[in-house]
C-alpha cells in the first residue's frame, strides 16, 4: 500500500481503501439486509472489505477491532452490540490513528474523539411513531389499554431508544398501560418465547410493540398458538419493514410498522473514503424513514429491496 498522506493503512495500492467490519450478527432480517447492503457497496465503491461477524457478543467485537487495528486497515466500522464499554479499544484504534466510523447503532464514550462519525437511524423517533400511531388508534376510547413490549437485546442503542420513544408518547395519556416489557434480543426465537410467557401471565393483552419484526414474527407464532388472532385480538406494531413483516402487515396480522432502514452501505463508503483522506465529515448522518399502513405495505412490496 501507499497511503502515505492518506494515512493508517498498510492496505491496497493506490485509491483503494481497506475497510475492517464488525457485525453484530445474523439476529434479524434488518441485519442480513444490511449485511448485504455493506458487502455489495464494498464492492461498488473499491473497498476491500475484511468483514466479521460478532454473533451477538462484545466480547467477539472487541477481538475483531483489536485484529483489524493489528492488520491496520485503513478504516474501521462497526455496528455495536450494546453501547457501554468501548472506550479502551476505541482508543488504541486513535493511538494507532485508525479512523472509526460508527453504523447503524451508537456508543455512550463521552469522548467524542473516539470515533469520527455516527451513521444510522434515529432511534428514539422511530420509538414515538410507534406510539403516536397507537394514540391516535386509541383517541375515542377511554378504557385502559394493556401494552407488552418485546425489547431488543438488552443495553444496544435500539433497544434503550426505542422504549424511551415510545414511553415517552404514550406517557401522554394514563389509559396506556406497559404490563409487560421483557428482552427478546431482535430475534424470533426468543420473541416467540417471551410472547408464551407474556401471554400465560396476563389474561387480557390489547396491544404488542415489539422493537423490531422479527420478534413481532415470533410473537404472532405464539398468539396463533394460544388460539387469537394477531392484529385482530391483539394489535401489533413493530419496526424495520423488511419483507417479512411487510408480507404480515399486508396480510392484517401486523397493525403498523415503523421503517427502519437497512441500507446504509452507500453512505458508509462514501463517509468512510472521506474520513480517510481526512476530509470533514459531519459528526451524525441520520437516515430517513417512513411509516407503514397495511395498505400502504400492499402498495409498496412489489418494489421492496429487501
Ligand atoms: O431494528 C433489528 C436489528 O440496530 C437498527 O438491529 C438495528 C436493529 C434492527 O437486529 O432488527
Amino acid at each position: 500500500g501507499d497511503s502515505g498522506a492518506t494515512g493508517g493503512g498498510g492496505g491496497g495500492g493506490d485509491d483503494k481503501i481497506t475497510m475492517g467490519f464488525s457485525q453484530v450478527g445474523a439476529e434479524s432480517g434488518w441485519r442480513t439486509a444490511n449485511t448485504k447492503s455493506i458487502q455489495e457497496s464494498a464492492k461498488e465503491a473499491g473497498v476491500e472489505l475484511k468483514f466479521s461477524d460478532a454473533q451477538q457478543k462484545q466480547e467477539n467485537q472487541i477481538k475483531a477491532l483489536r485484529s483489524y487495528i493489528q492488520q491496520k486497515v485503513d478504516v474501521i466500522a462497526f455496528s455495536p452490540v450494546v453501547v457501554s464499554g468501548w472506550d479502551t479499544v476505541l482508543k488504541e484504534a486513535k493511538d494507532a490513528k485508525i479512523p472509526v466510523i460508527l453504523t447503524d447503532r451508537a456508543v455512550d464514550s463521552a469522548d467524542k474523539t473516539l470515533y469520527k462519525t455516527f451513521l444510522g437511524s434515529d432511534f428514539v423517533e422511530e420509538g414515538k411513531k410507534a406510539g403516536q400511531w397507537l394514540v391516535e388508534q386509541y383517541k375515542d376510547s377511554k378504557d385502559t389499554v394493556n401494552i407488552v413490549e418485546l425489547q431488543g437485546n438488552t443495553g444496544a442503542a435500539p433497544a434503550i431508544d426505542r422504549k424511551k420513544g415510545f414511553g415517552e408518547v404514550i406517557a401522554a395519556d394514563p389509559k396506556f398501560k406497559i404490563i409487560a416489557s421483557q428482552p427478546g434480543d431482535f430475534t424470533r426465537a426468543k420473541g416467540k418465547e417471551v410472547m408464551e410467557a407474556f401471554l400465560k401471565s396476563n389474561p387480557k393483552i390489547d396491544v404488542l410493540f415489539a422493537h423490531n419484526d422479527d420478534m413481532g414474527l415470533g410473537a404472532i407464532e405464539a398468539i396463533e398458538g394460544a388460539g387469537k388472532t394477531p392484529g385482530k385480538d391483539i394489535k401489533i406494531i413493530t419496526i424495520d419493514a423488511v419483507h417479512d413483516g411487510m408480507q404480515a402487515l399486508a396480510d392484517g396480522k401486523i397493525n403498523y410498522i415503523v421503517e427502519c432502514s437497512p441500507l446504509l452501505g452507500t453512505q458508509l463508503m462514501d463517509l468512510a473514503k472521506k474520513v480517510v483522506k481526512g476530509e470533514q465529515v459531519p459528526e451524525r448522518v441520520v437516515t430517513e424513514e417512513t411509516t407503514f399502513t397495511p395498505e400502504q405495505a400492499k402498495q409498496a412490496l412489489p418494489d421492496r429491496k429487501y
